[in-house]
């Protein structure tokens, strides 16, 4: 059994200033909560500035629309892969690392120096970025694929942007230091910083990469040193691009398991799987970049195949564990509190109102359905070149990053606000249908890009029209995207509001509980933990086999599309 226990004293100590949480009885160690808050919501402003690119290029897609002219688009869609991508979400994952060492573990942060040093050099960064794109002097889009040459301010916004990310790192893992030294708690690390500490591996790798790959095209932009070659910048920049992506999908888990307990009382169904599935993704996620590269021809059809054929699937297996365990730890906690009728009569007596419930079960079905069935797929040597560079691989990875991550990273904001900045959700009507809204909108959106991609519609390209080739199903799915589009950001928008909203009108909450978004109870009359459960998982194991039967048809449905690619009679 993996236990925690707190030890109160700890947080006592010397230059410690501390609260004691009065929702959740917590201490709260002060610098730690100034720089979660500081981080999220510069995070947040992040998004909002991705969210209005993302609507001018959704519009400019929509090739009936086609807003943008074409120089702007390509600046846009720079502007826009490196706001949500790289700024929005490492900003969140600093305050989620933060949180994780501290208030989990009663331990005060490492350093305030250290953590205004991280957070200036990242602010910094992500504004040279910014400005240099802007001004129309970075038209590279967010890969910078040599032989493509930006402004020399660009790679250097970037390096700010990811040193002072890893110096972040490091504020994580001294704070885990001091955790064990002044034995702030007994026994296992609870599984949210284990999550996050798996994330933090990860990022350790992933930005040592991206400063081996940025460090020297900078220096080749200012002409002190010979342009690196394309295809070694292409291989190591994936070891950033794509290792980023498994950060996310850490953290995003970790939510996913810190909201499912916080919302219904679920707790992990076995812990040492859990903990051995967050490790499959430290050793294995770097092979996966490989994924990138499957149309590159400096690297070999073994090497292509091996990497993203067989050793992948070791990362993916982790992914379908914790898509699995999490729906049945709710579904074994739902069922203990009497809820045991047939396979899903659980189901409606989840909390809904709660919209970091909603958005973490709307996010954990996209990510799982959509995302990782279509990632599987695209990334499958064989079939990767009938869908390599079309919208299909968009749409995969806004069911991702922007279904599963950026949603639940939304999710967690509901708590995050009224328990750190201690103001309660103005507008809490608007808070409970934001989750549909934005998961809805970006549904489409993604359904909208795979299908289009799938009849050829390549991705990055302003105008599909002069081709004359894409009938009215073309057009259909890039209208159901830019619908999609609209909605989402709405969703976007929404959130924004609600939370900057909240941060200067919402009712303080300080000296009392936050104001409850609503938890699962148990059923009339039950006595928690004394009812009989046979079989508890059975929802979740239904729900698997329909997984796999989906998967299966797409899957094979792909095999079958490649095959008709030469037709042999
Ligand atoms: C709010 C809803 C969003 C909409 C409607 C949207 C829409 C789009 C569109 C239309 C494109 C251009 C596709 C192309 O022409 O190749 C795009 C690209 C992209 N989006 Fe989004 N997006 C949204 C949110 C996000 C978020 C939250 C993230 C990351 C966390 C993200 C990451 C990206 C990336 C990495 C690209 C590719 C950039 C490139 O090709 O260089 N998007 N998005
Ligand atoms: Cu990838």
């Amino acid at each position: 059994m993996t236990t925690t226990t707190l030890n109160p004293a700890a947080l006592t100590e010397p230059g410690a200033a501390s609260r004691t949480c009065d929702t959740t009885g917590l201490r709260v160690c002060l610098t730690g909560q100034q720089f979660i808050k500081l981080n999220a919501v510069v995070g947040i402003v992040f998004l909002l500035l991705g969210g209005i690119a993302a609507i001018l290029l959704a519009l400019t897609r929509w090739q009936a629309v086609h807003l943008l002219p074409v120089d702007w688009f390509y600046r846009i869609l720079t502007f826009h892969g490196l706001n949500m991508l790289i700024f929005w979400i490492l900003f969140f994952e600093i305050a989620i690392l933060y949180f994780a060492c501290t208030i989990p573990l009663n331990c005060r942060l490492f350093s305030r120096g250290v953590a205004w040093v991280s957070f200036g050099m990242m602010l910094v960064g992500a504004l040279m970025t910014d400005y240099i794109i802007l001004k129309g002097q970075a038209d590279v889009l967010m890969t910078s694929y040599l032989p493509l040459l930006a402004h020399p301010l660009f790679y250097l916004g970037i390096i700010l942007m990811a040193v002072g990310t890893l110096i972040g790192v490091f504020n994580f893992f001294g704070t885990l230091y001091i955790a064990k030294k002044n034995r702030t708690y007994e026994g296992s690390m609870p599984l949210v910083t284990f999550g996050a500490l798996a994330a933090a591996i990860i990022a350790v790798l992933t930005l040592l990469h991206g400063a081996i790959v940025m460090i020297p095209t900078f220096t080749a932009s200012m002409g002190w040193t010979a342009q690196p070659d394309p295809i070694w910048y292409r291989m190591i920049w994936w070891g950033l691009g794509h290792q980023s992506q498994q950060v996310n999908v850490c953290a995003m888990v970790t939510v996913w398991y810190l909201i499912g307990f916080l919302a219904t009382g679920a707790k992990p169904v076995n812990e040492t799987i859990c903990r051995g599935a967050f490790v499959l993704y430290i050793l294995f996620i770097n092979l996966a970049s490989a994924h990138h590269l499957l149309v590159d021809p400096g690297v070999g059809v073994t090497w292509k195949i091996w990497n993203t054929s067989y050793a992948m699937y070791l990362a993916v297996l982790a992914s379908m564990i914790h898509a699995f365990t999490v729906p049945a730890s709710i579904e074994i906690a739902m069922r203990e509190k009497g809820y045991v009728r047939g396979l899903f009569g659980w189901v409606g007596a989840l909390p809904w109102r709660n919209p970091a419930f909603s958005a973490v079960v709307i996010s954990l079905l996209i990510f799982g359905f959509i995302g990782g069935i279509t990632g599987v797929t695209l990334g499958t040597q064989q079939i990767n070149i009938i869908a390599h560079n079309t919208l299909r691989i968009t749409g995969h990875f806004h069911a991702t990053v922007v279904g599963g991550t950026t949603l639940a990273f939304m999710g967690l904001a509901y708590y995050v606000i009224p328990l750190l900045f201690r103001r309660d959700f103005i507008a809490r009507p608007l808070a409970r249908i934001q989750p549909w809204l934005f998961g809805g909108g970006i549904l489409l959106v993604s359904i909208g890009m795979s299908f289009a991609g799938s009849l050829g519609v390549a991705r990055r390209s302003y105008d599909i029209e002069p081709a004359g080739i894409y009938g009215p199903t073309t057009h259909l799915f890039l209208g159901i995207m830019g619908v999609g589009a609209i909605l989402a950001v709405i969703g976007l928008f929404l959130f924004v509001a609600l939370c900057v909203g909240t941060l200067f009108l919402g009712k303080s909450n300080k000296g009392r509980a936050m104001e409850d978004w609503g938890v699962a109870v148990a059923a009339p009359g039950v006595k928690p933990g004394a009812i009989d459960i046979h079989w508890a998982m059975k929802g979740t194991i239904a729900l698997t086999f329909i997984f796999l039967a989906c998967f299966a048809v797409y899957y094979f449905a792909n095999w079958s599309a490649l095959a008709d690619v030469w037709y042999v009679r």
